[in-house]
């Protein structure tokens, strides 16, 4: 087992990793830029190094004063969190030739799922469903517009490189493509340096359901269920739930099956996660494999009992799963976001000073969060300031733990989604499971504070 490891991240998740290191025995190294000398991580950590300016790109994405850090205060490897580093081949590349373990897969594991066509390319060869589309990049308009015509309108063109929402266009007809088909390639080109673009079938109406996987370096490679990640906006995630309202037993049999046959295929290693849309008709296909630890994991975490960021540490310490069956589910689980955000100003960044910080409690409630009374939001990174993640017997007991949580957690100094996330728990369409990925489209009144 390691004897010291370095987090290369901040916030919440800093600490979520910190706490199991703290378990496992293991000794940690906060990093930290100037923006974040009065953070808890750097606080709860054994051993801390200040990394740069605030601005990520000056620190907590600096490959060389990270490794840097790990080497002078003597960590054997680094735990890379989610965001920043976590889906960087090169950096898990550097770790590799400076002797530090990278807790997570292999570099050229991230460098496959990172290129979109690549990705369905490896699950189409294993027969994992994809959706209807090119089978790699296509080299030019012409060409691609003869294989919409063959799928049949609606398409949407996505970036190779992209991922997460990014460089993709939908194309309604034929007269659309052209345009759409222009736009993701230049939009590909100036986001990734990477013009590649492949055309699939567009569906209208999909949920986004992801499965947990976990693999160690024995072979072993297995999944912990679904998470429903429908709710978002602008490809942000608002909300996470499992198990999913549209997925039965057999459908998850499937499904699950098809996701670890997805990661036997590169030999995963780690945590990781394979998204797939589920069709209205029940018909499901792959669509992107994340290959880190995901802001949504306490959801599977509650829901089977399983600490995964610990069964991370341990797979890259060569050891085996702790576990090789799907332990019983304990209900239902949901998760929220609380982003220090403005819902009614289209989710407009709110930094600033924490005054007020009460927190919810009580049976089958967790809180992942890294603010205090006293703190302040800086304005350099992403918003997210709490998770809350509810459990009950049920989906119904589920949803009135979180709203009643909602309700007693009170957070003042800066504009948070606190209210917006109580009103979906009363909404009657989310109540009733009826959730798809357009779902805050059509439910924009859920946006604005009720007069
Ligand atoms: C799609 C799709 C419909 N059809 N692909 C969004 C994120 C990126 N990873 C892929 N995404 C989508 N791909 C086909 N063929 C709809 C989306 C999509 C979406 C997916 C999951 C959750 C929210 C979404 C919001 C808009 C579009």
């Amino acid at each position: 087992m390691f004897q010291k490891v370095l987090i290369a991240n901040r916030g919440e998740i800093a600490l979520r990793v910190i706490r199991a290191c703290r378990e496992l025995g293991i000794q940690t190294v906060a990093v930290y830029s100037e923006a974040d000398r009065e953070s808890l991580h750097v606080r709860f950590a054994d051993d801390d190094v200040c990394i740069g300016p605030p601005p990520g790109r000056e620190s907590y994405l600096r490959i060389p004063r990270i490794i840097a850090a790990a080497e002078i205060t003597g960590a054997d490897a680094i735990h890379p969190g989610y965001g920043f580093l976590a889906e960087n081949a090169e950096f898990a590349e550097t770790c590799a030739a400076s002797n530090i373990t990278f807790i997570g897969p292999t570099a050229e594991q991230i460098r496959v799922m990172g290129d979109k066509a690549a990705a369905r390319k490896a699950m189409a060869d294993v027969q994992v469903p994809i959706v209807p589309g090119t089978p790699g990049p296509v080299e030019d308009a012409d060409e691609a517009l003869e294989f919409a015509r063959g799928i049949g309108f609606p398409v949407i063109i996505k970036a190779a490189a992209g991922g997460g929402g990014k460089g993709m266009r939908v194309a309604k007809d034929a007269d659309d493509f052209a345009r759409s088909f222009q736009l993701a390639r230049s939009e590909a080109l100036s986001a990734f340096g990477n013009g590649d673009v492949y055309v699939e079938k567009y569906l209208t109406r999909p949920r986004h359901i992801e499965f947990q996987i976990l693999g160690d370096k024995h072979g072993n490679i297995m999944h912990l269920g679904e998470r429903d990640c429908s709710v978002q906006r602008r490809h942000q995630k608002l909300i996470e739930e499992a198990p999913s309202p549209a997925v039965t037993d057999d459908l998850r049999a499937r499904m699950g099956g098809d996701a670890v046959k997805g990661a036997k295929a590169i030999d995963y290693v780690g945590a990781g996660t394979i998204e797939m849309l589920l069709d209205e008709d029940g018909s499901y296909y792959f669509m992107e494999m994340n290959t880190r630890i995901q802001v949504e994991h306490p959801v599977t975490e509650m829901l089977y009992g399983v600490d995964l960021v610990k069964e991370q540490i341990r797979v890259a310490a060569g050891e085996r799963l702790s576990i090789t069956e799907l332990p019983p589910r304990r209900g239902h689980v949901i998760e929220v976001r609380v982003n220090a955000e403005d819902p009614a100003r289209n989710f407009q960044p709110s930094p600033g000073r924490i005054e007020v910080y009460h927190t919810p409690g009580g049976p089958g409630v967790r809180l992942d969060s890294h603010v205090y009374a006293g703190y302040t939001v800086p304005p350099y990174y992403d918003s997210l300031i709490a998770k809350l993640i509810c459990q009950g017997r049920d989906r119904q007991e589920c949803m009135r733990r979180m709203q009643m949580s909602l309700e007693s957690f009170i957070i003042e100094g800066v504009t948070t989604t606190i209210p917006f996330l109580a009103r979906v728990m009363q909404n009657k369409r989310f109540q009733s499971g009826d959730v798809d990925t357009k779902f805050l489209e059509r439910e924009s009144e859920l946006l604005k504070e009720p007069a």
